[in-house]
Formats: structure tokens, C-alpha cells, sequence
């Protein structure tokens, strides 16, 4: 029998969330606004997905990306003149406040008089001003449109619902691929309704391999979209191997790798004809610099490149 399409998988296996169709339609509007007002729309994926093992969840499988990639990219993007869907994992890290993201707010907090007047301690809450103000004009200029998922299900179909809503910009759209998704999953058909019970003895679990979204995603649902991916392994010496196979495999335009433990210092940008490694020094380091603003400043002159060569 014919593999089902994933098109097929996706219906039958991952729940569709019910917001899908509402959440579309407010990125296709976001997209023709913006793209009408001469900027173009990345939509970045940020955060690990979350992978139950019932369907009331009680227990699931989750993996340690903070969002922090996706969030600082955010207000990169944003400074390079993008409007920007940021698809995240609810609670993970968000653009502006993760900076604040270690800091207790009622520390930050003082009460200066009976009648409730509160002031923001600025040795506390250090750049709040400045922060916040950048924050109000994205907000007021409508640059940042935030959506959220938890589980891969609802990830995979947002998604998809962003890569269709996308399409009618063709390559003014680009997607930033850095949220680290499952590879496993339990089927929706062969997951336990409750809780799984400790008293029958120790638990087996056998995971299916989740279909590969870059594939119908450059394929078919954005096909003229600039697309890059990331790819991220603790084994240095297949990582470049593996973000070389990705872009043969899928044909798309950019492979962004790194290496677990320095993802937050050194990233190596792959394209079909280049190879670019991107590194903080120490001194970008003591200068507040983040990789980031490189990967981020990288892509977009790519993307540049990209629209004029398709061009018609
Ligand atoms: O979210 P974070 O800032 O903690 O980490 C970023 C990252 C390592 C998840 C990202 O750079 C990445 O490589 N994402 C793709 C992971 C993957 O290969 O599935």
C-alpha cells in the first residue's frame, strides 16, 4: 500500500488545533499588510516542541531549547526592517522581556506611597527604558504578530497554516527554522486516553518518526519562500555533513549549524556555495554582541539577493 502523503499523516495523526483557520487568516492579513507597506515578513519558529504520552497529559517528552535563538532574532529581524511571526513554545523565551527573564519583578518593584504609587528600580531592571519604549513602537506598528504552540501537533499544522498564509507574498517571505522539534511522536491512534499507571510495571514506549515538514513546506506550501533551517548536533564532526545533506535533501536555501554547547558563540551558515562561520570574540562578548544580530544580518542580505534573483 501507497505511504500516505504528509499531508494525509498530518490529518490523521496530529490533532488540528481548533484556532488553526482563525490564526491563518490573521498571518495572511499580516503578511499583505505588511508586504503592501514595503516590508518583508520572516516567520521564526522558536522553542522545543512538547510530546504527550496520554491524551489527558499528565506526563510528555520535551527537550531543552530555551527560545532564547528565536526570541533575539525577533528584534533583529525587526531592526533590519522585517515584520515578524514569531511561532513559539508558550512560556518560552519572548522578544524584550527576555532580558528581563532572570529578574524577580517585585524585586524590581517599590512602593512609594500609601496611595499605591509604584516606581521601577532601574538598578534592578537596568535599559527598562529603553526597552520598553522600542517595545511600544512595534507594538504600536503592529511588527510583531505572536503565536503560540506546546505540543508538536499543533506546531506542525501552525506551520503549515503559516507556509499557505505566506505563499501569497512569494519570496518576500522568509522562514527561520529554530525551534527544535521532536523527531518522535506517539500517534494519536495509539496513545492512552489517562495517566499511565505506575503499578503496571515499567514502561515500554515505542515512538513513531514524525514526517519531515521542510519537505511539502519548500515543496508545496511556500515553494517561492526564502527557507532557512537549523541544524543542531553535540557531535562537531557530522554536524557539517548532516546541514549539507538537509539542503540536498530538501533543496531549500540555508542551513544554519551548531554545536550544542557553543550554539550561543559559533554557528557555521551553509548555503549550496557557501559556507560562512559566524564567532563572538571575546570582545563582541564585552561589548553586549550577540550571534544573532550575525546570523540575523547574514540572512537577510541573502534574502536580499534572493528576491532579486527572482524577480520576473
Ligand atoms: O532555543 P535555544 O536558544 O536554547 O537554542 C537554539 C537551538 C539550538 C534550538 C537552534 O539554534 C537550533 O539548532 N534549532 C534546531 C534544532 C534541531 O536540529 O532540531
Amino acid at each position: 500500500m501507497a505511504e500516505p502523503s504528509i499531508d494525509g499523516k498530518l490529518a490523521e495523526e496530529f490533532a488540528v488545533p481548533s484556532h488553526v483557520e482563525e490564526v491563518k487568516e490573521s498571518m495572511t492579513e499580516f503578511a499583505q499588510y505588511h508586504t503592501s507597506e514595503g516590508r518583508r515578513v520572516v516567520v521564526i519558529t522558536s522553542g522545543g516542541t512538547k510530546v504527550p504520552l496520554e491524551s489527558r497529559t499528565v506526563r510528555f517528552l520535551d527537550n531543552f531549547s530555551s527560545g532564547r535563538r528565536g526570541a533575539s532574532s525577533a528584534e533583529y529581524f525587526i531592526e533590519a526592517g522585517y515584520a515578524v511571526i514569531f511561532l513559539h513554545r508558550h512560556r518560552s523565551l519572548y522578544p524584550y522581556t527576555r532580558m528581563f527573564s532572570t529578574i524577580n519583578m517585585l524585586d524590581a518593584l517599590q512602593l512609594k506611597s500609601e496611595q499605591g504609587e509604584v516606581v521601577v528600580d532601574q538598578e534592578v531592571l537596568p535599559n527598562i527604558t529603553k526597552v520598553l519604549k522600542r517595545y511600544q513602537e512595534v507594538k504600536e506598528h503592529r511588527l510583531l504578530l505572536p503565536i503560540e504552540f506546546s505540543a508538536l501537533a499543533e506546531y506542525l499544522h501552525l506551520l503549515k497554516a503559516a507556509a499557505q498564509a505566506l505563499s501569497t507574498i512569494g519570496s518576500k517571505a522568509m522562514f527561520y527554522l529554530a525551534a527544535a522539534v521532536s523527531d518522535f511522536y506517539i500517534p494519536a491512534s495509539e496513545m492512552p486516553e489517562h495517566k499511565i499507571q505506575s503499578s503496571n510495571g515499567p514502561l515500554q514506549l515505542s515512538l513513531n518518526m514524525v514526517p519531515k515538514i521542510l519537505s511539502p513546506l519548500v515543496k508545496d506550501w511556500a515553494p517561492q519562500a526564502f527557507v532557512t533551517s537549523f541544524k543542531l548536533e553535540t557531535d562537531a564532526s557530522i554536524l557539517l555533513d548532516k546541514a549539507k545533506k538537509a539542503l540536498d535533501t530538501y533543496r531549500h536555501q540555508a542551513v544554519v549549524a551548531n554545536v550544542l554547547d557553543s550554539r550561543r558563540g559559533y554557528v557555521v551558515v551553509v548555503t549550496r556555495d557557501t559556507q560562512v562561520e559566524l564567532l563572538l570574540t571575546d570582545e563582541d562578548v564585552k561589548k553586549d554582541i550577540e550571534i544573532e544580530e550575525m546570523i540575523v544580518s547574514n540572512l537577510t542580505s541573502a534574502h536580499c539577493r534572493f528576491i532579486d534573483q527572482n524577480k520576473v
